[in-house]
This record gives C-alpha cells, structure tokens and sequence, in this order.
C-alpha cells in the first residue's frame, strides 16, 4: 500500500497532509525518547469508578461499557445483526481446484431480498479430504478474490478499486494480470495442508476505500451520509468492513462444510483494524489475529509513535466516526486505548504481529496493547502473553489467550507470518488432521 515513507536518521519527520480545507503539517514521531509520559486507562476499572474483580462483572457491564467508548467515540455505531432479506448464492463449486487440493466455493452473499442490492462475494478453498466441517481462516483480499491465487478458475472482481499499475489494476478495474497478486499473502496451499479453509472478499464491495463509498453499497443500505454529514458517532469505512465479516460468518454457519465455532478473523494493515474490532464486537469470532494494524488498531494512541491519531484522521477522513477527530494532536485525552480494543475479545484468543521495519505501525505499541490487555484474559484464569518486554525478532510467544510475533522485514503478511498463525490455530482452533 501507498505510504509515508521511513526515512532511517530521520527521527523527528514532519508530513504534508492535504485536509479537505487546508494544508496542516502533522508532526511525526520516531524518536523513543520524544514518546510522551502516559497513563494507560486500566480496562479493570469501571466508568463509575468501581474495580471489576470477575468474569461476570466484565461481561454484564464493562464490556458493555468499552464496546459503547469505542462505537461512540471511535469507529462509530454499528447496526446489529442481519438485514433483513439476507441470503446467499452459490454460483459455483470446483471439486478438484488447485490440482485435486482443494475444493473451490463462491457465494455472492445479497444483502437485501432480491438481486439488486449490495452484496459481497465469498471465496472459499477448503481442502480436499473429506466433508468437513472444516476451522477456517477468514479475511478481506485488497484486490478482489482473484488476488489470493493464480487459479483461473476464480472469478474476476468487477469492483471499483484504486488503480494500481504494480497490481495490474486498470483504470479503477481488476484485469486478468491481478490473479495471484496476493498469492503469498495468503499461503493458500499452506493453510490447506494443515486442515484449515480459507474463505476471503474484497473489502472494496462492502465500502469502496474512498470517501465517496460511504454513501454506496452498505453505506447505502444503512442511509449514511456523506464523509462531513455524517452524526459525529456515525460509522465509517472501517465500521462498515467489520460489520461485513460478521455477515460472511453468518454465511459460514449455515455452510455445512465449515465449522462456523472454528473461524479466526483475520486481516493486514487496514484490514487488521478491521478484523479486531470485528472479533471485538462478535463474540463468535473463535480467533482473532491483527497482522501490521497499527494506528487505530493494536498499536497504543498514546504513545504517539508513527502514525498517530491526526494524521490517519487526515489521510482517511472516512475510515473512522467523526467523533475520533477530538482525539487529534490529543490522544492523552482518550478515554480509552487498544489495550482495551484487544481485551474486548477475551477470553478468546487474540494474535498481534509487526514487522522490525514497519516503524509506522509502531511496533513496541503493538506489543505493549498485547500486554496490557492480559489482565483482562487473567480475569478468565488466562495467563495472557506472560511476558514482560517485546520479545526478540522472529522469536513468536503464543500465551495462553494472547500471543505476539515481531517478524523481520517490512510492512506485509508473509509466509512466516502464516505459519506463526497456523502454529497457534492448532492450538486453539484443533482441526483435524488429514
Ligand atoms: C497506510 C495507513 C495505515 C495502514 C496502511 C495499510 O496508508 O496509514 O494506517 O492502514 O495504509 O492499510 O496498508
């Protein structure tokens, strides 16, 4: 993806960055040192002050509480449940895709009665060894399901995306050239090897990444308004994403093939912040890993290291609900951090990774939001990460609840990361063996 570029020695940059009304200079921050003094909120502590010491005070009312700081304040509201007249449709089923490998499914998921409205198509590869049900990893593509793999037999996005010369992305259109992209993104093969499925969308169809697809597709359908019209607790881009993941796994359970109790929801960089405040929000969600999310995912706001809360305000005025702009140049002001987003998901088992070079993301950040979200897990007798200080390069920790891998390299999800991914599935997510 396009971004500020790390310029090593550089230790205090500062970008340009065009507002709807005027150039501002947002300062970023590289320097340690320069890392402002900050107080975590604890997530232990209720709004009225009152400690949480168990389980069933979590539930009944601070996780209400958190969900609620973080609709409101962050990613605006999200609607509940499935619209009405929801239904799926299987428009194809490849019984011996990829060499005899895998099965190939696709579903265009219709999000209104009819076959007019906004929809979404599924892709899944699931191996082929038997019936099923089969864990799955599920997760939004960048560039239509085509991107995943090389396999022609998958159907080409007609979606708008960004044109993209490097992935062959042609006046705002997927052409032939973009199958298989993302291929090592996704490590198809690997994750069918070890008994799992892979069921995967374009983000683009849920909300197209530009201001504009906030008032098409399920923006349209949910009546939001333009970028600037928007109530200041109304959802973005981001909002809009995650609602569609929960919408994919509604599909997955009535897949008699897929073990819908067994799906991680997953995604990289946008689409990390996406996956966590999916598996946040949907308790169903049995896994949820963050690779590279960063700012607005799980790297702590208040450490102000990279990107912080103004500049991604800024470049991505829709990602985000309005209300999150009180929060630029003032992250100390949060009432809350993405310590408390990852501790959301416990009990469940949560995966947070970076990358050494991906400064930008703020690595330490993504590790210390691991940490601080343990005592969360420990409420649930889980040991959380178990360890004090960010571990060596390519040296993973799997905890009990949480785990955290600091890859080598830049910003992106790799075969490595996969199989720190697969690693702990096996743990937690138990397939059966072919
Ligand atoms: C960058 C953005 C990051 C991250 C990244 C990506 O431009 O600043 O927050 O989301 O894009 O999605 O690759």
């Amino acid at each position: 993806m396009k971004r500020f570029v790390f310029a090593p020695g550089l230790f205090f940059a500062t970008v340009l960055a065009v507002s709807a009304a005027q150039k501002v200079e947002i300062p970023i921050n590289y320097d340690e040192a320069k890392v402002p003094k900050y107080t975590l909120p604890d997530p232990l502590v209720a709004n009225d002050g009152s400690p949480v010491r168990d389980a069933a005070t979590w539930r009944a009312k601070r996780r209400p509480e958190l969900l609620e700081v973080f609709a409101s304040e962050m990613f605006g509201r999200t609607p509940a449940g499935k619209p009405p007249g929801m239904h799926a449709e299987v428009t194809s089923v490849e019984r011996a895709a990829l060499g005899g490998k895998a099965v190939r499914k696709e579903i265009t998921l219709w999000f209104t009665a009819g076959k007019t409205g906004p929809k979404m198509h599924l892709l899944v590869y699931q191996p082929a060894t038997g019936p099923g049900p089969f864990p799955a990893f599920l997760g939004y593509n960048f560039y239509g399901n085509q991107c995943v793999h090389a396999d022609p037999g998958i159907t080409l996005s007609t979606a708008w995306m960004r044109t993209n010369a490097e992935n062959k992305i042609v006046n705002n259109r997927a052409t032939e050239g973009t199958r298989g992209v993302s291929a090592s993104a996704w490590d198809i093969e690997a994750v069918l090897a070890r008994g799992y499925a892979t069921v995967t969308a374009y983000y683009g169809d849920l909300c197209e990444d530009r201001a504009e697809g906030l008032t098409l597709a399920v923006g349209a359908l949910f009546g939001t308004p333009a970028v600037e019209q928007r109530r200041a607790d109304e959802w973005g881009a981001i909002g809009i994403w995650a609602w569609g993941l929960s919408r994919a796994l509604d599909y997955l359970e009535s897949d008699r093939e897929i073990d819908a109790g067994r799906v991680a929801v997953h995604g990289h960089s946008r689409l990390g912040k996406t996956a966590l405040w999916a598996g946040a929000q949907d308790e169903r969600f049995a896994l949820v890993i963050s690779n590279n999310s960063g700012c607005g995912g799980a790297a702590l706001s208040k450490r102000v290291y990279g990107e912080n809360v103004e500049r991604i305000n800024t470049s991505f005025p829709f990602w985000f609900a309005k209300n999150f702009r009180a929060y630029n140049r003032r992250e100390a002001e949060l009432p809350f951090d993405q310590h408390e987003l990852i501790a959301l998901i416990a009990p469940r088992p949560v995966h947070v990774a970076s990358a050494q070079e991906d400064k930008w993301a703020d690595p330490l950040g993504e590790f210390l939001a691991a940490k601080h979200a343990g005592p969360v897990y420990a409420l649930f007798g889980r040991k959380g990460l178990g360890v004090e200080s960010q571990p060596p390069v390519n040296q993973p920790v799997i905890g009990d609840g949480v785990a955290y891998h600091l890859r080598t390299g830049k910003h992106a999800i790799t075969p490595y990361d996969w199989a720190q991914y697969l690693e702990h599935a096996d743990r937690v997510l138990k397939p059966r063996r072919r």
